[in-house]
């Protein structure tokens, strides 16, 4: 008998998949695939059930004979062990990103003769719904808040990229790349930086901008995305305010606050030496973590302390004190920041760090090192990086030289070419 195999990667069951069952059937034994968590998050499909469960809800399904894991997106492990006979698919994969998985599975499978099926994707109002729900389900506080914490479990690095309006947190949540080894790639979170959120509202980096404010952004964001949400928090201002924000985050979803060890007027870190900062003492820092992890109410938000020692050029020694001592107060996680373009004290913080502690997760800003790959930095033991102003700093430019063109030809015709065409963007939002 011949074999039929199909991946799924959902946690819901619609018609478009009994119906690729039913396909699938007619060709031989019904194999399902269960891609494995840390493949679907890559695929824009952040689990709600755990692999397991899925896998018994698979199995449940009449017309299916057998489930598998599935632990890779371009399919090698299967189609090299169970050498499907066919391999069917909704025609949703001939369009889009996705289009790569397919040529190289009809690469694979077509080297013994076996067949890739393409069956008429389903599109109807139950299929719509359910899609719908689940996106509704993800963007809710609960899910959308722990999903930092397994995100840290489940991939090698946590790649996070600025948002600082609606727009550009559907940016960061639809955007599907295939990377350089054929396999899809997008951003797992959203930081909201104090730097853009200030810029935006044309506005110093200065805290100027409160939390008020603050929350309006990240309620913008969240409206239309699910991904999870880590809050520049600045200094976290006065403990006595910050136990308060910090209820208030966990409340909304927001899975982490990453506060800076500064005191007084803060100014943005990239500043370094050339203006006043003040760094917090030990003891007035771990007392404001402290205070904050002993209001959190729920166990998956994270307060993720942020040394400013190698900025304000105290050296790594006073860098990998604070860290240990951060930690000790209870700090979920330590974001060390530096503004040299070499990454060398960035990578001896690590290093050494995780000598002594091979746990507490490590976040990176590589603004100025912008020259480290992200697996580099995982090899020096960082799980979190955050690409902090990229967004904001692409549009300026933009927006400015569009701004000047227009002013210097008294007409909009010059700029035409560059722009987004009209009948695009009244679709946009839509299509993201
Ligand atoms: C921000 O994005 O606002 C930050 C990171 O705090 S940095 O600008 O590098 O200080
Ligand atoms: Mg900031």
């Amino acid at each position: 008998m011949k074999t039929s195999y199909t991946c799924f990667c959902t946690d819901v069951i619609h018609d478009g998949h009994i119906n690729i069952i039913n396909h699938a059937k007619q060709y031989g034994r019904v194999v399902v695939g269960c891609l494995s968590d840390k493949e679907m998050i890559r695929c824009s499909r952040f689990p709600t059930k755990s692999e397991e469960e899925r896998m018994e809800l698979y199995r449940s399904l009449d017309g299916v004979d057998d489930v598998i894991l599935q632990d890779d997106m371009r399919y090698d492990d299967v189609i090299n062990t169970l050498k499907p006979d066919y391999v069917v698919h909704g025609d949703n994969w001939t369009r889009d990103a996705d289009r790569v998985i397919r040529e190289h599975v009809i690469e694979l499978i077509s080297a013994y003769g076996g067949q890739v099926i393409d069956i008429p994707y389903t599109y109807n109002e139950d299929v719509k719904k359910v899609d719908q729900r689940l996106n509704e389900k993800l963007a809710m506080p609960e899910y959308r808040r722990s999903r930092l914490r397994r995100l840290i479990e489940m991939t090698p690095i946590v790649k996070v990229m600025e948002a600082h309006s609606g727009l550009t947190g559907l940016i960061v949540e639809k955007t599907v790349v295939e990377n350089e080894k054929g396999r899809l790639d997008q951003f797992d979170a959203m930081w909201i930086s104090s730097l853009c959120d200030s810029t935006d509202r044309g506005k110093p980096d200065i805290e100027l901008v409160d939390m008020t404010s603050r929350l309006n952004t990240i309620n913008d964001i969240m409206e239309v995305t699910t991904k999870p949400v880590i809050l520049d928090g600045d200094t976290g201002g006065l403990t006595e305010h910050f136990v308060y924000n910090v209820r208030t985050l966990e409340r909304m979803g927001v899975s982490a606050v990453i506060i800076e060890d500064k005191t007084g007027l803060k100014k943005n870190s990239l500043f370094g030496t050339e203006v006043i900062q003040t760094q917090d003492s030990i003891e007035n820092f771990s007392e404001k973590i402290a205070a904050g992890k002993k209001a959190q109410l729920s166990d998956d938000f994270m307060i993720i302390a942020r040394i400013e020692s190698l900025i304000l050029e105290r050296g790594i020694e006073d860098a990998l004190k604070r860290a240990f001592a951060f930690t000790a107060a209870g700090a979920d996680g330590i974001m060390i920041h530096s503004r040299k373009k070499d990454p060398a004290e960035i990578f001896e913080f690590c290093d050494r760090f995780r000598e002594n502690d091979k746990e507490t997760p490590i976040v990176v800003v590589p603004t100025s090192f912008n020259q480290v790959k992200e697996d580099e930095l995982a090899s020096h033991g960082v799980n979190i990086v955050i690409y902090a102003n990229q967004m904001m700093r692409a549009a300026f430019p933009a927006m400015k030289q569009t701004a000047e063109s227009i002013l210097r030809a008294h007409r909009a015709q010059e700029v035409d070419s560059s722009l987004m065409p009209f009948k695009d963007i009244i679709r946009l939002i839509d299509e993201i």
